[in-house]
């Protein structure tokens, strides 16, 4: 296993986005961004994805169906260049930007979707992320929208330039609402909500999505296998989804930088470990707040980057 992170030509990850980039974030609750593999670095996260598929169909892995559609919960620790990827110079910048220093990985999943040869059934796949964090800090005026808490990375791996090919089906600009209305009877076919764009891409390209964004996977008629590589990315006070299994004297945490192990939950014991006392916060020493304030990144303006 080798250390050294794929190369970008000196960019650090600590580059700020564009004002264009964060409001038509915060407009759609999504980005699609282009480009953000080199076509070594892809390859090489596809050859590592593939092993991970091979090993999990040996196993008899539970997160593989019968037709061969692998959904793998908490991958990261797979392989060294998935750990790189939680800060993935082309990308990290979205991350902190929009949702600040005080975040980890609580979610993070490996997708590989075989092409479908029937017809699949009638289902309704239309949902937000979060779970019951579209209940439990519910207000009562409906309009008021719940908040982020959480935004997700999904490294398209495959060609997805065209559609059919099992790509995320997204209605930009939902993000703002706290439902969407379900059809009469999901035992029959219905027509996608009105507003829904089939998100198409490169290999090698990306979509960031706010989790409250309205999304649904679709079925995969074509002829290529879909890969994906979603990261999710919450706040420090979130409890994780997935289990991530560390091993805490293996290479890879060894290989982790300070940053890195504060986005794998380090600590998960206490929301506040770096640091809480008497008289006040210290989180000066929260690794990635750290990192922001010494390259002069925080921002009174914006609150999570204060
Ligand atoms: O696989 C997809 O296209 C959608 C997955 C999804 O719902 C998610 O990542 O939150
Ligand atoms: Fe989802």
């Amino acid at each position: 296993m080798t250390s050294a992170a794929p190369d970008y030509g000196g960019l650090t990850g600590y580059e700020p986005i564009s004002e264009a980039d964060r409001k038509e974030f915060l407009d759609n609750g999504f980005l699609l961004v282009r480009n953000v593999l080199t076509e070594d670095h892809r390859n090489q996260l596809e050859a590592a994805m593939d092993r991970v598929y091979a090993e999990e169909k040996a196993a008899g892995s539970s997160s593989m169906k019968k037709d061969g559609t692998l959904h793998l919960l908490g991958f990261l620790t797979r392989d060294e260049l998935f750990g790189h990827l939680l800060t993935q110079p082309t990308i990290f910048p979205y991350m902190w930007g929009l949702a600040g220093w005080n975040i980890f990985t609580h979610h993070n999943h490996l997708d590989v979707t075989p092409p479908t040869s029937e017809e699949e059934p009638p289902s309704w796949g239309w949902h937000q992320d979060g779970y019951r964090q579209n209940s439990d800090p519910e207000t009562m005026d409906p309009n008021l929208p719940r908040p982020m808490f959480s935004l997700k990375v999904a490294y398209v791996i495959s060609d997805l330039s065209e559609t059919g090919r099992g790509a995320t089906k997204v209605i930009p600009g939902s993000h703002l609402w706290n439902s969407l209305a379900r059809p009469a009877d999901t035992t029959v076919h219905n027509p996608d909500p009105e507003g829904t764009v089939e998100i198409t891409a490169n290999p090698g390209d990306c979509f960031i999505f706010d989790r409250r964004l309205w999304h649904s996977r679709s079925p995969n008629y074509s002829n290529i296998t879909r890969k994906m590589l979603f990261v999710g990315y919450t706040y420090r006070w979130i409890r994780q989804l997935d289990d991530m299994p560390i091993d805490f004297d293996g290479e890879w945490w060894a290989n982790r930088t300070p940053v890195q192990r504060q986005l794998c939950a380090e600590a998960t014991h206490t929301a506040n470990y770096w640091g809480i006392n008497w008289n006040g916060y210290i989180d000066e020493e929260i690794p990635l707040r750290k990192e922001l304030k010494t390259r002069g990144l925080l921002d009174r303006s914006v609150p999570w980057l204060r």
